[in-house]
């Protein structure tokens, strides 16, 4: 992006405008907090589909009635490694926020444990609840569904949400962390190609007729597709089942139709496993874990990048420098001040 293009701001700076723009939509203090530093987070790390471009999305959300701007997550412990936190309609940040130290301690406990969260609005990336639960020493797994907007393998209409899947493990510096859509790509890229009128690669979307396009409005309004063919779909029907009934919560086409063309963010739930090393191999776990940098090694040494490598380059960048936001973005953003 070209200086003359983009809008510099610093960490704190995103901070405030996001703390600004969530309050004047009468965001409740404590989800103003923790939605905030969600969006901070997507920002400093460049992950432009989930930073301050999603404010946007949770303002339209905020407007149509699609998120309870004052829920507050009821913690339910269900069983010794279960726990449900019931978000009340909320955007998901506080309700995992809420449920986290119920987790950790269960999983320290069990070896094992699992948190649902139910009812909650979910419009953000999963790698920040991974890495604080990675933090613990926990190894880490989290999906959700979201709203139908992908076609299964073989399919031209939506069934699928775009279903993100992330994973961490605990390393000394900085977790090996993945996470991705199963769709090719997260919807809110094809949005940003939207945005700056570009197009898409083949293999994104489907039109509304069911042929490949390369034209992102025209994949919105038809149907995405999944990555890696009938491996992305099995995985994303998997994410609907487990994150889903599984937790007696929705599924992404039931999200849609909730929806009713609202165009807000999907409702439904979110499951969120934590496994403690030392539940299998006590007091051996160390020296177990230790091996895995071996096989981080072995991939890097070779030229090829762990997943999370970039995002963690982005954000010494930007601790260091700050960000810089497009100016059209900027202008939307500002316009929410008004
Ligand atoms: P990508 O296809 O860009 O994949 C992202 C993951 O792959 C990251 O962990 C990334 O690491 C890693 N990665 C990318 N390139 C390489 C490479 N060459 N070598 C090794 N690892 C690599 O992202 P998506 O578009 O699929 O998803 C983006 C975000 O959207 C995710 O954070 C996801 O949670 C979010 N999302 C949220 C949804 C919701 O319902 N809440 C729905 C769908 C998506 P790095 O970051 O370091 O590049
Ligand atoms: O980018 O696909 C997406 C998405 C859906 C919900 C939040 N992000």
């Amino acid at each position: 992006m070209n200086d003359h293009e983009s809008v510099a701001l610093s960490l704190d700076e995103v901070a405030s405008l996001s703390r600004a723009i969530l309050s004047k939509h009468g965001l409740a203090a404590d989800h103003v907090e923790a939605v905030a530093r969600t969006i901070v987070a997507g920002e400093r790390d460049e992950c432009a589909s989930h930073g301050v471009y999603r404010l946007l999305v949770c303002v339209n959300t905020l407007r149509s009635g699609g998120v309870v701007a004052d829920a507050v997550p009821v913690v339910d412990d269900v069983a010794p490694a279960l726990v449900r936190v019931d978000a009340g309609g909320g955007f998901a940040q506080l309700a995992f926020e809420r449920g986290l130290p119920v987790l950790v301690e269960k999983a320290r406990r069990n070896g094992i444990a699992a948190m649902g969260l139910n009812h909650c609005v979910h419009f953000a990336a999963l790698w920040p609840e991974v890495e604080a639960v990675t933090a613990h020493g926990l190894v880490t797994l989290a999906c959700t569904p979201s709203h139908a907007w992908v076609a299964p393998a073989g399919g031209t209409r939506p069934v699928f949400g775009t279903n993100p899947i992330a994973f961490g493990w605990p390393r000394p510096e900085g977790s090996f962390v993945f996470d991705f859509a199963t769709s090719a790509v997260a919807r809110g890229e094809i949005e940003l190609h939207r945005r700056a009128g570009k197009p898409i690669p083949y293999g994104w979307g489907l039109d509304a007729d069911g042929q490949p396009t390369t034209d992102a409005a025209a994949a919105l309004a038809g149907a995405m597709l999944t990555f890696g063919g009938h491996k992305g779909s099995a995985l994303s029907a998997m994410i609907e089942l487990i994150a889903g009934p599984l937790i007696g919560d929705l599924t992404s086409a039931e999200s849609i139709a909730l929806d009713a063309g609202a165009g807000s963010s999907p409702i439904g739930g979110e499951l969120i496993l934590a496994i403690d090393p030392a539940g299998f191999l006590g007091a051996e776990a160390a020296s177990h874990i230790a091996r895995a940098e071996a096989l981080f090694d072995n991939i890097t040494s070779q030229g090829a990048r762990l997943p999370s490598e970039r995002r963690f380059a982005a954000r010494a960048r930007s601790i260091a420098d700050g960000v810089r936001v497009p100016h059209a973005l900027y202008a939307d953003l500002q316009r929410l001040l008004d």
